[in-house]
This record gives C-alpha cells, structure tokens and sequence, in this order.
C-alpha cells in the first residue's frame, strides 16, 4: 500500500519507481543508480524525450512512501523541520550583518548555483537598502561559471584556503556546502574546517543521498572521507550546530547527471529557505511549516506551467538536435538571470557528453556588473569564456550560419527593443531562431520559478540533443570527459554494466586507453587517481574506446577507427555489444545491476 498523501499537490506524480526498492543497483548511491523511467530514453523521439524527463523531474515534488524504503522526500515533514531550524540561524545572520556571512560553495553546478543564490539574494538585499552579506565559492573560481574544470572539486586543500579568504574577519558564518552526491572533496574539506570552527561557522550540507551513501573512497591529500564528514555532522544536528538537507529526489534522467534534478532541487530548497528567512525576519512571529509549503507548491506549479509546453519543447530539442548532429552549434541567450541559467547549461555538456565548448553555449545579456567575485578573470580571456552580449556580438555573430540554432530567453516585461534588435541580427544569418518567452500575466510565474522553468527546459533541449546525436546509450552518458574521481568512478561502473567484466578488469582498460600508446607498467598502476585523471581530462571518447576494446578485446587504434567511422557513438557501441560470440553483458541480463 503507497503512503497516505499528506499535502494537496499541484501535479500528481507518477507512482514510484522501483529504484526506491531495497537491492536495486544496491551499490549505488540514489544519485548514480539509473532511473527506470529512461532505460530507453536513447530511443526516444523528442516528444517521448521530453516526457520521460517530465516524469522524471515530477519525482522531486513526490511524498515519502512509509511502504518502501522510506527515504525523506522534500515534503517530508524532518526535512521541513530541518529548513526551519536553519531559517532561524540564517535570521542571526541576517540581523547583524556587519559582522557575518553566508557563504554558499559547491563545484559545477552546485558552484553555479550558489553564484546564482547569492547574486539574486545580495540583489533582494540591495532593493531593501540593506548590505550584501551572501557570498559564494565555486571550485576553481569564476572561470568555472562559464567553462567546466571538475578536476579542483577534487582539492580538498583548495576549499578551505578560498573557504578562510571569503571568512577574514567574520564572527558568524552561516555556511552552507553543496554537493549533489554527497561527494565533492571540495566541499566536504570546508564543512570540515567549519566543524573544527563552530565558534564562528554553522555548517550546512545540501545534497540527495542518505548519509549512509555518501562517497566513502579515500580523498587524496586529506584525512577523512565525505561520509565521515557527513556522519560528524549528522551528530551535531541534534544540538543545532550542523545541519544536513539531504532530501532524496530520485535518479537522474541521464545517470548521474546531477546538473538536471540536484540542481533543480538546489534550486527550489535553497531559495525557499533564504525566502522564508527574509519574509518573516523582522516580524515577530516564527516561521511555519505552511509558509514553506506554500513556496514549494509554487516550483511543483512551474513544473506544471513548463511541461504545458511540451510539444513546443519537443520541436527544440529536434531542431537542437539536429544542429548538433551537423556538427554546427546550439547558443542559448538569455537576459539576466535566465543568461546564467543559459550558461549553466552549456557548461556541463562538456563533462556529461565529451561535448565540444562550443557546441552549446549560453550567453547573458545585460548588466553583470556587480556579480562577480572576480570579473577580471572572466573579461577578455579569450573565445573559450566568452559569455556576455559583447562577446556574442564580437565573437558569435559574425560566424554563425544557417546550421546553427539559437534560442532567446526572455521575460515580457518591457526590454523588448533590445530582444528585436538582436533577433534581427541574428535572422540574417540563420532562420534557426526560436524563443522562450515568459509571460508576466496570466500563465505567469514569478522569478525563481521563470528560472527553474528555463533550467528545465534548457536541460531537456541539451539533454535530448545530445541524445539525438547518439551520445547516450540507454541513460547512461557513455561518452564522459573523465575529469575528477567522481567522474572516474562512474566510468568504471559504466564500463562494468555493458561489458559484464569485473572492476579490477575495466579499471585496467580504462588505463589503458587513458595511457595509450604507453605500455601500463606497475609504476603507473600504482601512481595516485589525480596523475590518470589528469591525462584523461584532456583525451577525447576515453569511455566509448574502452568500451569497445573490453566488448571486442581489440586494440585502442582499432576501437578508436571503428569509433570514427560508425555513424554515431551509440551505434558504435551497440555494434559491438551485438557482435557474434559475445558474453551478454551486466545491463542486459541484470537491469537492476545488483552484479556490478
Ligand atoms: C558536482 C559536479 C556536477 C557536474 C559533474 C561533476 O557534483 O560538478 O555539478 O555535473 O557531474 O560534478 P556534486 O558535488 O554536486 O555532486
């Protein structure tokens, strides 16, 4: 029997999948188990696409079910709890802001999304009269908002050292570490630093695994793991000195791809816990549970709102689709905040699917003045950081061609002019041009919520292209940049569902794609994660050769041929999982991976 629904809820979820029974894919946390709704995504037509990731974003506003394994969900009533508890911490902070802070920091998306937190609530306070007292960390600096380097989320020391920077002189800091699997070294470095300073730092953790699935491999250069950071803190929340928001929000779409629903969840407890903070602090009453209920319902209705759009997001993710797979580039442009929601989403195609950085690209139009830590490191550096309006026009336009597609991002509030103009500019070009206008009546949504619905949107657009393009093989992203440990980890499980071998076996012939035409000697076995890492992150289709050298047992220039000459990476790999006296490999005779 399901859980009684507690909440009145705006869209009804599907019924639950069966990644919440104990013993599927058993030795993955939530956040890299494949989700059952998209086992066929790669088959998928647009239409069909962009409606298995409806279902799976739908998972987010789903209830706890007490029949199954009884993971908190983000209504349930301890995670409520847990967001007021820190309301009222944030509200300290809040009331002296001279002499505190409340620092948001994470590694790629986490990290873009506590930029975009910080510049909207720093804005909210600039409205008030009032000082800016949110700040945020991004590993690897501001040149990570706009080009992906996963490999600093991997520096424990790093962390700290920008952690102390941003602090100098602060008697109360309210921090709160994001990381999606419960997994970034970076962060869970600083939450540390912060529980050996609770005189002056609250630690919070947002992520969606159990702590009991945080990432438990040992951190180069540091002494504990994630989850024993994590297990600390979840000692300390009893007293209110540390607090862990780790709601579970299922699967991702694409397997691990934590860009998609993590940040979307991010996104929606963040900003319903810093609104709530401000709504109710300088009244006298407390917050209550309904006050956040109510901020949750209106992110479940913009789910609602966006996917009444689905036909029309369907056309965009072919027309995407298309441009990728003629190899010409898909730039999404959006005015203020909806350019860094662009952004984000260009960004991390990278990493997810070995893309090209220049194969979908955001820009953002208007004013950043005032939104970085550090501009200078993002202002002319060249074609590769290119974000802004003056680089579209300078360094976009004058190349595009009718191959490409661009998609504007737009509120209909009265900068209309300044939309047309580039449109114009932009359809001497290419007749490619599509735009995502929010209304501001009827059907309308309100700030956060018009974001999310981009976020949603866009993530559909670049995931579903890429899937046209072939980059994905069931739900799993087979062709990764293999740029930190985490990233590294999945590639092995990846390469043990398709091929059935052991991990000791598929960690051999990970090296030696990564090393080829060097010979794997016992000195660089035994050499240390990062030194692979840092020779994969620069090689192309590191999984799909591997792939295909362990499901063929054939040499890395041969898998690498038969990559360049297949139509797509999908088809390469498909070829070769159906090729003649084959063992059948974990995905295909164990869907619930319990093998692995
Ligand atoms: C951080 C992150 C993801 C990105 C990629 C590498 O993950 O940068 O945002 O998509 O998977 O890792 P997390 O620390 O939030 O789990």
């Amino acid at each position: 029997m399901r859980g009684m629904k507690k909440y009145r809820h705006v869209i009804e979820t599907p019924n639950p999948g069966k990644w919440e029974l104990a013993g599927y894919e058993a030795n993955l946390p939530i956040s890299e188990k494949s989700n059952p709704i998209t086992r066929e995504l790669d088959k998928a037509d647009p239409v069909q696409i962009v409606q298995l990731l409806k279902e799976c974003d739908a998972e987010i506003f789903q209830e706890e079910d007490e029949a199954l394994l009884n993971y908190k969900r983000l209504y349930s009533e301890s995670v409520l709890k847990t967001m007021i508890d820190i309301i009222s911490k944030v509200q300290e902070v809040l009331k002296d802001p001279d002499n505190t802070l409340i620092v948001l920091s994470g590694g790629g998306t986490s990290g873009r999304l506590a930029f975009l937190i910080t510049v909207s609530f720093n804005k909210l306070l600039k409205g008030l009269g009032q000082l800016p007292c949110y700040t945020y960390i991004i590993a690897g600096g501001d040149r990570s908002l706009v080009v992906s380097q996963e490999g600093l989320e991997d520096c424990a020391l790093l962390g700290i050292e920008e952690l102390r920077k941003v602090c100098e002189g602060k008697k109360k800091v309210v921090f709160i570490g994001i990381s999606c699997g419960l997994s970034a070294p970076f962060v869970a470095a600083q939450l540390d630093f912060c529980l050996n300073n609770l005189d002056i730092f609250l630690p919070v953790l947002v992520g969606f695994n159990p702590v009991s699935m945080a990432r438990n491999d040992r951190i180069e250069g540091w002494h504990s793991t994630f989850r024993q950071v994590a297990e600390r803190m979840q000692k300390l929340q009893e007293s209110h000195k540390a607090f862990i928001l780790n709601p579970a929000v299922g699967p991702e779409g694409i397997s691990g791809s934590s860009r998609m629903k993590g940040g979307s969840a991010t996104k929606i407890l963040l900003e319903t816990l810093l609104l709530a903070a401000h709504k109710t602090v300088s009244k006298e009453t407390d917050i209550s549970e309904k006050c956040l209920l109510e901020i949750l319902r209106t992110y479940e209705r913009a789910h609602k709102v966006t996917y009444t759009q689905s036909k029309k997001i369907a056309a965009l993710v072919k027309q995407a689709g298309t441009s990728l797979q003629k190899k010409a580039c898909v730039y999404m442009v959006g005015w203020h905040t909806l350019g860094i929601i662009a952004i984000m989403d260009g960004a991390e195609c990278i990493p997810t699917f070995g893309a090209d950085y220049h194969d979908v690209r955001g820009f953002l139009i208007g004013d950043h003045s005032e939104m970085f830590n550090k501009e200078a490191d993002l202002i002319a550096q060249g074609s590769q950081f290119a974000f802004s309006q003056e680089d579209f026009v300078k360094m976009v336009l004058p190349s595009l061609t009718a191959l490409d597609t661009v998609l504007f991002l737009f509120t209909l509030d009265g900068e209309l002019t300044e939309v047309e103009k580039l449109v114009v500019q932009v359809k001497e070009k290419t007749s490619n041009v599509q735009a995502l206008s929010h209304a501001t009546v009827g059907q309308y949504l309100p700030k956060f919520q018009r974001e999310l619905s981009t976020k949603w949107i866009l993530n559909t657009v670049s995931t579903g292209a890429h899937v046209l393009k072939g980059k994905i093989l069931h739900n799993h992203m087979v062709d990764l940049r293999v740029s930190n440990s985490k990233l590294f980890w999945r590639a092995v499980s990846i390469l043990q569902r398709f091929t059935g071998h052991s991990q000791a076996r598929c960690q051999e012939g990970l090296l030696k794609t990564i090393y080829d035409p060097e010979v794997l000697s016992d000195e660089i076995r035994s050499a240390e994660l990062s030194k692979h890492i840092a020779i994969a992150a620069e090689k192309n289709q590191v999984v799909p050769t591997t792939l295909l050298c362990l499901l063929r047992n054939c040499s890395v220039q041969e898998a690498q041929v038969r990559l360049d000459t297949s139509p797509s990476i999908r088809a390469a790999i498909e070829a070769s999982l159906n090729a003649p006296g084959r063992k059948r490999g974990a995905d295909e005779s164990d869907p619930t991976g319990r093998n692995m």
